[in-house]
């Protein structure tokens, strides 16, 4: 890419504000709880923090359900907490993004309790996508959608007096209502809570289900299912590189590009570089980059990588084509390989098919191989951060947490888990509390040992006390490519394949200085017999390069 925008090569950091680290003591982590450890995150050495959701919100979706955009849940803190961290971050140099949710409110937000009250037809119920039913008493809903977490789309309300009324639309739980963004009042309200944060000091935002906000008018039936983006071109699911689906009436709409524009020149209007990034589940890669135009949203998530799992040849389509479809609209790529959503990466890749719902709405009760998954894991970190381009990392990564896969069913909170009655796992397992000191109660989440979710066994090892200092750990790791990525400036580089030493299974680029190998196949790779080697994501690398290992070379 061009230019020197931090957010062209930045590496931010996922927190994830519930699970980071709790300073009150409720086992719940907070606001105060992240300023206090933000200088980890230094020693680690991000460029900047994105925050998930921390505003009112009676945690239906655990904060993606948004009753107030202008204050802080008292879970979480206060406004003024939320003044301080940022204003600690700053004074660390790291910046700071928080998380938009645009899609929808909660149901318990001003507006929709008006349209509630609200007659049929009413401004208050046009904020919303509220409809009369189909059949006879208008019984059946509006159209056949479905809910992303299961089960219909559509809820009918239900008068004071106990007469059944409209239906509201709700792409995510009936708790989530999605607001019509056709409605000027809609884009006005956005605008301003854009204002709002960005006044107070944020560097920008990342944009929930931007590929979802606008409907096509009327509504109509869907057929189609909501399909996971897989990275492959094999003609199932969604492809990401020659793209085959997850077209309907309610994705990646023409009208969202609009909204992404007047979201642009907002952000403009301020000094500091202030930018946003799509959450977008949009395929191909050059229709997401439609995302990324100069005067739409400076970055989108890469999650055609992260679906891409362990297989070279998918990977390197992917790569390529993501390079491609950017470079023509002159943005960065923005590489991911875990979040909120999907079951984390040293786990996912201990999975037969790591492809297999990586979007982790459930991954059934299929057990991942751990070992194989955290040695996988480092070698897919280390093959993303030596790419030119912008990375995201969710929060535990860097000390190669796994998915936890045992949670009791009467403990989980993802709406997904009960809209489906079970059939779908759900995404806590990949929410568990920060492990910081591997001693304390609860490891050193909370200083009363609380935690929202139960830790797994073993989970001692890989506190960050336990791994800091520690050669080989994964935190040490992630520290040393966070620092040689910096110095070798390879966010801000050019990406050049290698001819592959051994086979398709092997990716081998050049960015600037270092040579970057990865070795996903399951034979020995030889290395150049002089090279130095500048990292490496397993500790037996000599002549050869092993299965499951990443190595970054200095270029000769
Ligand atoms: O639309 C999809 C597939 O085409 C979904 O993958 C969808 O984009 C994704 O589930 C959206 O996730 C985000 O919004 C949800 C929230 O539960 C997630 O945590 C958040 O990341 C609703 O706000």
């Amino acid at each position: 890419g061009t230019g020197t925008s931090w957010w062209r090569t930045a590496v931010i950091y996922q927190v994830y504000p519930r699970s980071f680290a709790d300073a009150s003591g409720d086992g719940i982590g907070d606001l105060p709880g992240i300023t206090a450890h933000l200088d980890h995150l230094v020693e680690l050495g991000v460029d900047a923090v994105w925050l998930s959701p921390f505003y009112r919100s009676p945690q239906a979706d655990a904060g993606y359900d948004v009753a107030d955009y202008r204050d802080v849940d008292p879970l979480f803190g206060t406004l003024a907490d939320a003044d301080a961290l940022i204003a600690r971050a700053h004074e660390l140099g790291l910046r700071v993004m928080v998380d938009l949710v645009p899609n929808h409110t909660s149901d318990e937000h001003e507006w929709f309790q008006a349209a509630l009250a609200a007659a049929p037809g009413s401004p208050e119920r046009a904020r919303y996508h509220f409809r009369d039913g189909r059949g006879e008493h208008g019984e059946l809903p509006p159209n056949n959608w479905r809910s992303i977490f299961g089960g219909p789309a559509w809820t009918r309300t239900t008068a004071p007096d106990g007469t059944p009324g409209q239906w509201y639309l709700h792409l995510f739980d009936s708790k989530q209502p999605d607001l019509d963004w056709d409605n000027p009042q809609v884009r006005e309200e956005f605008e301003d809570v854009l204002r709002f944060w960005l006044d107070r000091g944020v560097d920008g935002f990342r944009v929930d289900v931007a590929h979802g906000m606008v409907k096509e008018p009327g509504l109509p039936d869907w057929d189609g299912h909501v399909a996971m983006i897989d990275g492959t071109d094999d003609g199932d699911d969604v492809d990401a590189v020659d793209g085959s689906g997850n077209h309907g009436p309610m994705f990646d709409q023409e009208g969202v590009h609009e909204i992404y524009r007047a979201w642009r020149k907002v952000l403009d209007s301020y000094d500091g570089d202030r930018a946003m990034v799509t959450e977008a589940w949009v395929e191909p890669l050059s229709r997401l980059a439609r995302y990324v135009r100069p005067d739409e949203a400076h970055q989108s998530f890469n999650f055609a990588f992260l679906a891409a799992g362990w297989d070279g040849p998918a990977l390197r389509r992917v790569i390529t084509a993501s390079y491609a479809a950017n470079d023509a609209v002159g943005a960065p790529t923005t590489w991911v390989l875990s979040n909120h959503d999907v079951v984390r990466h040293a786990s996912r890749l201990g999975l037969d098919d790591p492809t297999h719902r990586p979007n982790g709405i459930g991954h059934g009760d299929e057990q991942p191989d751990a070992a194989l998954g955290l040695q996988r894991a480092r070698a897919a970190t280390l093959m993303m951060l030596g790419l030119p381009g912008s990375a995201y990392l969710y929060q535990g990564e860097e000390l190669g947490l796994p998915e936890h896969t045992a949670l009791d069913d009467d403990i989980r909170e993802d709406p997904a888990f009960f809209r489906t009655g079970g059939g779908e796992r759900g995404r806590d397992g990949c929410r568990v509390p920060l492990p910081w000191s591997g001693d304390a109660p609860g490891l050193g989440f909370s200083p009363t040992g609380a935690t929202w979710l139960p830790q797994p066994a073993g989970w001692a090892e890989l506190a960050l006390d336990r791994q800091r200092g520690r050669e080989g750990s994964t935190y040490e790791l992630y520290r040393a490519a966070l620092r040689l990525r910096r110095a070798e400036r390879l966010g801000s580089g050019g990406l050049q394949w290698l001819a592959e030493p051994a086979g398709e299974h092997v990716l081998a680029y050049r960015n600037g200085d270092v040579v970057v190998v990865a070795n996903l196949g399951d034979v020995d790779v030889p290395l150049p017999a002089d090279a130095e080697v500048l990292l490496a994501s397993g500790s037996d690398v000599g002549a050869v390069l092993a299965p499951g290992t990443t190595v970054w070379l200095r270029a000769s």
